[in-house]
């Protein structure tokens, strides 16, 4: 059973990826991701500019079926990430995840990039919902449009963005719309689910310090979610842009999942931060199980083949 797959010209060996954020914030946490077999690329924690200590904790909490975190882009700082993913020793693709405060921010940081010798992937964090007065950019349609506008006129390297959630089919058919008109490598779908909320009921308070509680939400609960926005976007993009499908990825039945959905990657946040990195070992397992047990010896084989009733 063959579990390689590609995002343009980049070839992994498997492909299960850490979701941003997860075990990819320090050195210790990218050595050892970066020399995990059962994973087939890395990404990097979003980089701003400079490092942040990110918001005030309590800022991540565990609930029954998945997660809740308002972590506010807590990361070493864009240099750090950009010299871990040209210096170090490259065992596998690597993307690096980036996030600037603004456009300006997120147009020199690719220009960083693009002047920089890394020739592996970027991804530009458009959905972080947890920047203390920041709201998510792929929300606002006509500015995630002119900024796609200007990076592309200079940005000449693989690039893909990172997508929040979208609940309503018109608003696929306009973000794909907008996408539609740039080279992208890929999407990568999806972020949490921006803004939820969770209460202790003994303490009668919210979980998390930051933002009077309210944080993106992953996990388990998010798979209905992430499944159909893989689904909704791989019908409506070209094919030559790529999705990565992350959310609510527990198992390998999950991952398979997102695969007949469209995925040509999967990533994993919520489970891997539970677990460890031992859950790429088994969700690698279950999904050769599964495949096997099917007659599937490529991805390529049920790709996209969702059956409809
Ligand atoms: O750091 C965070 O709070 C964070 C980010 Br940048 C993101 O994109 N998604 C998320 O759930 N948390």
């Amino acid at each position: 059973v063959d579990l390689s797959s590609k995002i343009q010209n980049t070839q992994f060996k498997n492909l299960f990826l850490n979701a941003s954020g997860i075990h990819c914030q320090s050195k210790k946490e990218l050595e050892e991701l970066m020399n995990d077999h059962y994973s087939g690329g890395l990404v990097t924690k979003s980089a701003t500019p400079n490092s942040r200590f990110g918001n005030p904790l309590p800022r991540y909490h565990s609930l029954p079926a998945g997660s809740i975190n308002s972590m506010g882009l807590p990361n070493e700082g864009f240099q750090f990430y950009l010299d871990y993913v040209t210096h170090s020793n490259i065992q596998k693709p690597t993307i690096l995840s980036i996030a600037g405060m603004s456009k300006e921010e997120d147009l020199e940081l690719l220009h960083q990039i693009q002047d920089s010798k890394y020739q592996g992937l970027t991804e530009l964090n458009l959905s972080c919902p947890n920047v203390i007065g920041k709201p998510q950019m792929a929300y606002d349609f006509a500015s995630s449009n002119q900024m796609l506008k200007e990076i592309f006129a200079f940005f000449k390297k693989p690039l893909g963005i990172k997508l929040p959630p979208y609940f309503d089919l018109v608003h696929f058919d306009k973000i794909a719309k907008i996408l539609n008109q740039y080279p992208l490598s890929h999407v990568n779908t999806i972020n949490s689910i921006g803004n939820g909320m969770w209460v202790d009921i003994e303490s009668e308070s919210t979980v998390l310090k930051p933002k009077g509680g309210f944080g993106g939400v992953g996990g388990a609960i998010a798979l209905p979610t992430a499944l159909a926005n893989v689904r909704a976007l791989r019908q409506r993009l070209n094919s030559s842009i790529n999705i990565i499908g992350t959310g609510g990825v527990t198992t390998g039945q999950d991952a398979f999942a997102h695969i007949l959905c469209g995925a040509d990657m999967v990533s994993i946040g919520t489970q891997l931060y539970e677990e460890g990195l031992g859950a790429f070992q088994r969700i690698n397992n279950e999904l050769i199980e599964i495949m096997k047990a099917k007659g599937y010896h490529s991805l390529d084989d049920f790709r996209g083949k969702l059956k409809e009733q």
